[in-house]
């Protein structure tokens, strides 16, 4: 099956690990702010030839991108078409949708990606158009990867990563069927009221830990029966990327998906971070 394909590729191929290269920073965060750091990244191809001989299992990117790249690096590494997209021109917290399956399809694709906004103001219009998709993308064969990001009017930044918001946003993925769960790494802040009881009565184990707050998150998705991969954040140092990478794999979370921290990184720079990273998940725990 395509989630087969995804974890039998690259230098991770068959330890049930992943690391995935997302470039969708375009359409998020604007042109400059994505690739001016390393403007080699300006051209699509760069992405594909840098997931490539990185060995990673995957590359994630919106329709453009993905053409762009199509007629070089077609079945050369999975392609994951993110179907839905946002910018930092809109106040308003929603995301458009920007592909579609037979996109993915026609582009050799092995899933789709698609962001939820747990939280939002239409969060329920984007569970109901990933619902149509997802459905759409099984029956053809195809993966379905879902970027779980809360937000809205009753999270500020700290409630956006808290713990219990983290693992709520990455069970409400599995539950609308999703095969990779992708959130952000959680803080150890509990910031729903509702449920600082429950976590009172029932702490996590190792909360001071990004390992002991990762296994809270797996074991939210269906017990650790899910993939759920964290995202990379904004640029970090090469020490503190590998030492999250730790955590994440300690944890027993699936990998990592890294983008602005492998693209605006000089070639070199980045091929030395995601091998490093690869590292991480080969090592024994
Ligand atoms: P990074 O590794 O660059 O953080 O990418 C992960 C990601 O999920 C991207 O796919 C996406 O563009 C970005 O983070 C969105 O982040 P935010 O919604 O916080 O701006």
């Amino acid at each position: 099956t395509n989630i087969a394909r995804i974890l039998n590729t690259g230098k991770l191929a068959g330890t049930g690990k992943m690391v995935i290269l997302p470039v969708d920073q375009g359409f998020e965060h604007g042109p400059a702010r994505s690739f001016a750091p390393n403007p080699a990244a300006y051209d699509p191809r760069y992405h594909f030839e840098l997931a490539i001989e990185a060995g990673l299992n995957a590359y994630a990117a919106p329709l453009g991108m993905i053409e762009a790249g199509a007629a070089s690096f077609a079945g050369t590494v999975p392609t994951i078409l993110k179907v839905n997209s946002s910018n930092s021109l809109s106040t308003t917290k929603d995301q458009a949708v920007t592909g579609t399956v037979a996109d993915a399809l026609r582009l050799g694709c092995s899933a789709i990606g698609f962001t939820i906004y747990p939280g939002s103001e239409y969060q329920f219009e984007m569970m109901e158009e990933l619902r149509e998709l997802a459905e759409e993308a099984k029956a053809a064969g195809l993966a379905v990867v879902v970027w779980s990001y809360p937000r809205g009017p009753m999270l500020d930044k700290v409630g956006e990563t808290a713990l219990d918001i983290c693992a709520y946003a990455a069970h409400m993925a599995a539950l609308t069927g999703a095969h990779i769960i992708k959130v952000k790494p959680p803080t150890e802040a509990i910031s729903l009221d509702a449920a600082k009881k429950t976590y009172e009565k029932y702490p996590v184990p190792d909360i001071a830990t990004l390992a002991g707050r990762i296994r809270h998150v797996v074991q939210a998705c269906f017990g650790g029966r899910r993939l759920v991969v964290f995202s990379g954040g904004e640029a970090g140092t090469h020490d503190a990327m590998v030492e999250m990478a730790r955590g994440i794999h300690a944890g027993g979370g699936n990998g990592s998906i890294v983008g602005r921290n492998s693209f605006q990184r000089s070639k070199p720079e980045a091929l030395k971070l995601l091998s490093a990273i690869i590292d991480v998940y080969k090592s024994p725990l």
